[in-house]
């Protein structure tokens, strides 16, 4: 692999420049611990020429004065490059981030679906952005337009790189705003990448800026500049409040996308091999380090005892390797951190008296890579840390619930809300604990399809706004209303 493109600094007013610190950090692949290469740690002078790059650009350039159809023809270029780059960009994921190589493909296609959406969404911007409302007053008529919000901060983590810089890229771009995108220096390299594909797709320059770097320093930084009007941020809650503190400093529009614990809740009527099909999903894909996972699993009584022989007997043949070897579902924790902070977690969880009926170790023919069996927890009670905390690994917790009133009660039990899922085979039964459930966003009878078309965000600590859809576009829309006068009289109450 050419690493040198890897090093040549930051992508600023459409080039790149080399970085203004001689600071880097090394980026690690997680199945072999080796690092794949040193990447310029940006700093706050770095991002002081990125935000001036994106002003300008938003300013006085052409980016949101262009229609929306001509956006939608660069969003469009995105999404080819996008494509044609599929097999070296899912390749890159796999590298930095560790997950299996179907899993990077798939993350790569949405990503280039999700620029073509918000190319569709562009161009109707043209005919939906501007419309009457109805004011009852004769004299006077008004009309709303959506513009722009100006100058986005788009803050991303490691778990989903290319697809969550997608996620706020293609709708910023879209909306007519220009953004600084400052990804995860865990996986930084998909996001050094797109920033080559927005340069060959000819954007004009400083709409798209990308600054490399640590979020103490390159992320603090552009939390608190002055020349930000928005910060979209996906990540953890604590790095969220934090954020979410800044930006009240100088009342900046945020949007968070944050933690979860969701629970998924089956009834005793659901078919064994759907439910643990499903389960698996829910917490193993990307080694359960997806924000949405349902790493709470509520089982109704009588149906757990074969529940948990097929999980157990389905979870122990899932195979664990290295992201790129043919047949692996299960690769590495994305880094050493993150693969202490949830072998610490089973500690605890052993500690509180929960039991563990499958995993929990290391393979034992993998003694590189930060690698951890799946691992499923019985026994916890319900204010247990591991019951109630989000582990963001293959580690799932079940539990066992005996009324639908109970399910809910524990499902919603939660300081989180971003997710949840029930499976029954009684419609009506799903509707209700559906519609009972405090998440934003629920799942019936399975768990994770996303869509770009439908909203995703979350209730309570799970964070403010939605992504995705038509929402994820009003996030960088501003409304303003244009009221004019059309009476020939003065207004009245001074000139008499
Ligand atoms: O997250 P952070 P980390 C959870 C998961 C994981 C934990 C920690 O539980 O174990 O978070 O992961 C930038 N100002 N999620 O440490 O700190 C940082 O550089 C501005 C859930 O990676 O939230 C990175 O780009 N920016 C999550 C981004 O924030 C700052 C996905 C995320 O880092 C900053 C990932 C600061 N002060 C982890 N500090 C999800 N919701 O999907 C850090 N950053």
């Amino acid at each position: 692999m050419n690493n040198s493109r890897f090093c040549r600094g930051q992508y600023i007013g459409g080039q790149w420049r080399s970085p203004a610190g001689s600071e880097t950090f090394a980026v690690v692949n997680p199945a072999t611990e080796e690092v794949i290469v040193n990447v310029p740690a940006g700093n706050r002078d770095d991002i002081e020429a990125a935000v001036s790059a994106a002003r300008q650009a938003f300013d006085s350039g052409p980016w949101p004065r262009m229609s929306g159809a001509q956006r939608g023809v660069c969003l469009r270029k995105i999404a080819e490059i996008i494509s044609r780059r599929q097999d070296e960009l899912a390749e890159l994921e796999v590298l930095d981030n560790g997950k299996p190589l179907p899993e990077a493909q798939w993350d790569i296609e949405d990503a280039a679906g999700t620029f073509e959406y918000y190319a569709e969404l562009s161009e109707e911007l043209d005919s939906s952005s501007e419309r009457a409302v109805a004011v009852p007053e004769p004299r006077f008529s008004t009309t709303v337009r959506k513009e722009p919000i100006g100058v986005a901060g788009a803050i991303i983590p490691w778990n989903y790189p290319m697809l969550m810089a997608s996620w706020k890229v293609a709708p910023a771009l879209a909306a007519g705003c220009s953004l600084v995108l400052k990804p995860s220096e865990i996986t930084p390299l998909t996001a050094m990448a797109l920033a080559e594909i927005v340069d060959e797709a000819g954007l004009p320059p400083g709409v798209f800026n990308m600054v490399t770097g640590l979020g103490k320093d390159a992320g603090q930084a552009l939390t608190e500049h002055p020349g930000v009007d928005k910060l979209a941020f996906t990540g953890s809650v604590p790095t969220g409040s934090k954020i979410m503190a800044v930006a009240a400093r100088d009342i900046k529009n945020i949007s968070l996308e944050l933690g979860g614990k969701s629970p998924f809740v089956i009834f005793a009527d659901s078919d064994i091999e759907q439910a643990v099909e499903w389960i698996m999903f829910g917490i193993f894909w990307n080694q359960g380090q997806v924000c949405s996972a349902t790493s709470r699993v509520l089982v109704e009584e009588s149906l757990y005892p074969k529940l948990m022989e097929r999980l157990v007997e389905e979870a122990e043949k899932i195979s664990i390797g290295e992201g790129n070897q043919e047949g692996v579902l299960l690769g590495p924790l994305v880094n050493a951190d993150q693969y202490s902070k949830v072998l610490a977690a089973i500690e605890r969880g052993l500690e509180e008296g929960a039991k563990i009926a499958t995993g929990g170790r290391r393979p034992a023919d993998l003694d590189k890579g930060y690698y951890l069996e799946p691992t499923v927890f019985t026994d916890m009670t319900e204010d247990s840390w591991i019951w109630r905390e989000e582990i963001f690994g293959p580690v799932v917790c079940v539990k066992t619930f005996s009324n639908e009133e109970e399910a809910i009660r524990l499902a919603n039990d939660s300081r989180f809300g971003l997710a949840a899922a029930v499976m029954s085979k009684d419609e009506q039964r799903c509707e209700r604990v559906a519609r009972a459930f405090r998440a934003g966003i629920v799942w019936v009878n399975c768990s994770q399809p996303t869509f770009v078309e439908a909203p995703w965000g979350g209730y309570k600590q799970s964070g403010i706004g939605r992504e995705l859809g038509q929402w994820g576009l009003n996030n960088y829309l501003e409304t303003k209303q244009i009221t004019r006068f059309n009476g020939s009289e003065p207004w009245a109450w001074y000139i008499k």
